[in-house]
């Protein structure tokens, strides 16, 4: 297969000489999150054998239960991104304040934002789950790092992308020119690159959503859904429903076989309709990858890229995937009738 056998450091490197003004710390940067993610995946393979399974008991600041390996993986990823002498500060779905690198380590000029173990309730059957990340560089001047620095668009994001523990262990990022997709050669401890320059159908025929949620969701969001089940849309049959409920899983379906998913905003308090995933470490990363692969990604109504973070751990509907799946959806939320 073309490509096979160019490492993703020789990628990076590659890469890095194309831009003049590179110093190479991009590149080590992202070297120590690959091997962060590689003692995970480690880890996530061997589950099964060893007593790592099972919840601690404890609850995130998301309100959530906290298992094993979430724990482990946010472990792991923040204790070796410190050392990486590339970040002044990282901020992870599992850590309600900000992480700052002490003083008395070497800092760099990126912050990293993570979801160290996305797809979290799947932990315990061996379904697929993964670590989604995102990098910026810090703007401000100051030499300390507050969450502000950490507030800010998708679209200033450096990078993006996540690593996918499935049949094999994937690793899928942008950086702001196009997608590649590398998988872990676990014989050699290599990521491979194994699929150059991804491009997302620009329409589909699967829909993902967790569909028990209807009772809350509003009359147009019933609609839009409804567009996707009906013999009458514009396939003429009803789109496939597939729903793993590890969002770093069913999107990467999608970015593969095309399609939508959707995760609506909650409608009980019709005075504070709320999402479910986070904007910083879930729905802007992943919408940076849909788009530089030519897909899309809205909240409903505008660009997920759009949206200035307010809050650390703000939450956003998301409708993501292929182009013109998302803008049908995205015309249905506003009143259309589906046609692009
Ligand atoms: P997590 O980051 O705690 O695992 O939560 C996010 C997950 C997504 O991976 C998935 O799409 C969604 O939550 C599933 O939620 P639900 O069970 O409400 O359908
Ligand atoms: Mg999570």
């Amino acid at each position: 297969m073309e490509g096979l056998g160019i490492t993703v450091t020789e990628h990076l490197l590659i890469h890095q000489k194309q831009i003049p003004m590179a110093t190479g710390k991009f590149t080590r940067l992202m070297g120590e999150l690959i091997f962060a993610a590689k003692i995970i995946s480690r880890e996530v393979n061997k589950a099964g054998l060893v007593d790592i399974l099972g919840l601690t008991g404890e609850i995130n600041v998301q309100g959530e239960q906290v298992r094993k390996l979430d724990e482990f993986a946010n472990h792991v990823l923040i204790h070796r991104m410190k050392q990486s002498g590339q970040l002044c500060a990282m901020a992870s779905e599992e850590n309600a304040d900000i992480i700052e690198v002490p003083d008395n380590m070497p800092k760099g000029k990126y912050l990293l934002i993570f979801d160290p173990l996305d797809g979290s309730s799947n932990i315990d059957v061996n379904v697929n789950i993964g670590t989604i990340f995102s990098i910026h560089k810090k703007t401000s001047d100051r030499t300390y790092v507050t969450v502000d620095d950490f507030l800010r668009y998708g679209s200033e994001q450096v990078a993006a992308g996540y690593f996918l523990y499935g049949p094999s262990t994937m690793l899928i990022f942008t950086t702001g020119s196009g997608v590649d997709g590398f998988t872990l050669d676990p014989s050699i401890g290599e990521f491979l690159l194994s699929h150059p320059d991804i491009k997302m159908p620009e329409s589909g025929n699967i829909y993902s959503i967790n569909e028990s949620y209807t009772c809350y969701w509003d009359d147009t969001t019933r609609n839009m859904v409804n567009y996707f089940k009906s013999p009458d849309n514009h396939l003429g049959k009803p789109y496939g429903a597939r729903y793993i409920g590890s969002l770093v899983a069913d999107f990467h379906r999608n970015l593969f076989y095309g399609g939508i998913f959707m995760y609506p905003a909650d409608t009980r308090d019709p005075a504070k309709p709320r999402g479910k995933l986070r904007l910083l470490c879930e729905a802007a990363p992943l919408a940076f990858v849909a788009e530089q692969a030519g897909g899309a990604a809205t909240d409903g109504s505008k660009r997920i890229l759009d949206i200035k973070a307010e809050e650390l751990h703000q939450r956003v509907p998301l409708f993501i995937g292929s182009k013109n799946d998302v803008a049908r959806a995205t015309n249905l939320m506003n009143g259309g009738d589906g046609s692009l």
